[in-house]
């Protein structure tokens, strides 16, 4: 009788904070040994040449979610699990997205009907918030938080979706209170319609004008208002999908005061830039997505940042739309900017793309890779130790890197159901070749292995990322002081 389920021999196991090199013993989906394990394994793997490091976890995509405007993303939770599984992910973090008027138990109820037949990877849920009534704030998201949703988005922009900066101070003081995490897309709203309404009055409608449109210096404001809004009530917040230097810059000044806030950036920042929108009539819908890809020097600042700690987690943001008149392009060739939907594919190439540019190309080492693609993520939003880490007693999630395979993009090669790759004839130098959820190899030769359904939801506990730090602004103390009823 073997030992083990499953054996990794040879394996050099890279972690956020550590390096080993020896054997992976795994039973009943769990890390039973690390090092010198001696045992069998009912099956074993050489992992001779290759790094073993944790499954990624991406903590932002869209799978199955209709968009403001109404359009339903290309992946269901089939696709884009199985997606995520060949790019080296084994956990996924979506958004069950509220529109107005819905009940958030409800919306929750509806993703989960529709993940649990489908997804063969592990999943938890983060909440998207656009309609915080007295029922949601008192009720359901209190309610929600306690089992398991332990973080919410909201949106400063987008007219169906956005929040008011006093729904957004509620809705961070309820997060405060009930140890929840926001997530903020952070654009501000007026600057971005204002120059769009003038830009398509002026016959200016083609996707490079959605760069245009939404203005540098909109997410630089919208990013400083909305951390002076969680310094207001001391709510910790996390800024997601960043793309541009002065709002880097301001998290950066943000952190140095001690305040408690996170960010997030994607690929499309790393490996796009806006004259990739820059094609014949609205071919460059396929490239377009919010904030929009910027230049060169704002690359820069976003390896700056990923090098240097501003940035926590790097996301996919997945956001996948085909390019038809039920996706990208509503009303075909007449489609403008701002009609267009928003949102590149990222799952598969997230990790491949960051390890490519940055570990090979020397930008960062595999502690910082691991940490932006799995770890981070995982303590971040309430699941480490169990998802995140290669750990005795986490879940066996594994990815086997071969750090020299060669590969150039071709959307026929990937596993999403988008129709094209915003990345197609890129070169990748590093592939997750063999991928390991729960101990279930998922992955292997290029051929997936895991039945529908296999995918388990998972619980967030209370990140501690959640934790206020205790110093509210003076205004809020002497709100106190004379004996205002207490807001948190
Ligand atoms: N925000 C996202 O998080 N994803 C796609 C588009 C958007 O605006
Ligand atoms: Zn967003
Ligand atoms: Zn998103």
């Amino acid at each position: 009788m073997p030992t083990f389920d499953l054996a990794i021999r040879n394996a050099r196991i890279v972690t956020a904070d550590r390096a080993l090199e020896g054997d992976i013993a795994i039973k009943d989906g769990i890390i039973s040994a690390l090092g010198n394990i001696g045992g069998d394994g009912a099956r074993e793997i050489d992992a001779a040449g290759k790094f073993v490091l944790p499954g990624g976890v991406d903590s932002h995509v869209h799978v199955e979610q209709r968009s403001g405007m109404g359009i339903m993303c290309a992946d269901d939770f089939h696709s884009g699990t199985v997606s995520a599984a060949f790019g080296g992910t084994t956990t996924i973090i979506p958004f069950a997205a509220q529109h107005r008027g819905m009940s958030l138990r409800t919306v929750v109820q509806d993703y989960h009907a529709a993940a649990t037949p489908k997804a063969v990877i592990d999943y938890a849920f983060h909440l998207i918030v656009s309609d915080p009534t007295e029922q949601v704030l008192g009720q359901e998201l209190p309610a929600l938080i306690r089992d398991g949703y332990t973080s919410f988005k909201i949106y400063m922009t987008y007219e169906a979706l956005k929040v008011s900066d006093y729904q957004l101070l509620d809705i961070l003081a309820l997060a405060r209170r009930e140890g929840a995490l926001v997530m903020v897309h952070a654009e501000n709203h007026d600057m971005i319609q204002w120059l769009a309404h003038h830009l398509v009055e002026q016959g200016h409608v083609a996707p490079r004008y959605h760069a245009i449109a939404h203005a540098r210096v909109a997410e630089a404001e919208a990013t400083n208002r909305a951390i002076a809004l969680a310094r207001l009530v001391d709510a910790p917040m996390l800024i997601v999908h960043m793309s541009e230097i002065e709002a880097i810059d301001t998290v950066r000044q943000a952190r140095a005061k001690g305040l408690k806030i996170f960010a997030e950036t994607c690929p499309q920042y790393i490996a796009l830039t806006a004259d990739d929108l820059d094609k014949p009539d609205v071919q460059g819908a396929m490239w377009c997505c919010s904030p929009p890809p910027r230049d060169s020097a704002a690359q820069e600042a976003v390896w700056s940042g990923l090098k240097d700690g501003t940035f926590d987690v790097f996301s996919s943001d997945h956001a996948p739309y085909q390019f038809n008149e039920g996706g990208k392009i509503p009303k075909g060739l007449k489609t403008t900017f701002k009609e267009m939907a928003n949102g590149v594919p990222g799952l598969e190439l997230r990790l491949p793309l960051l390890f490519s540019e940055g570990v090979q190309k020397g930008r960062i080492d595999l502690h910082r890779f691991v940490a932006l693609a799995a770890t981070n993520h995982a303590k971040l939003y309430g699941l480490y130790p169990r998802k995140g880490t290669i750990a005795v007693g986490s879940d066996a999630d594994l990815a086997i890197w071969d750090p020299d395979r060669q590969v150039t993009v071709r959307w026929a090669d990937l596993h999403d159901n988008v129709g094209y790759s915003p990345y197609e004839g890129r070169q990748i130098t590093g592939w997750p070749t063999t991928v390991i959820s729960r101990g279930r190899v998922v992955v292997e030769n290029g051929t997936l292995n895991a039945e529908k359904g296999s995918g388990q939801f998972l619980r967030c506990e209370s990140p501690d990322a959640s934790r206020p730090l205790g110093k509210p602004a003076p205004e809020m103390i002497k709100m106190a002081g004379f004996g205002a009823r207490p807001l948190f």
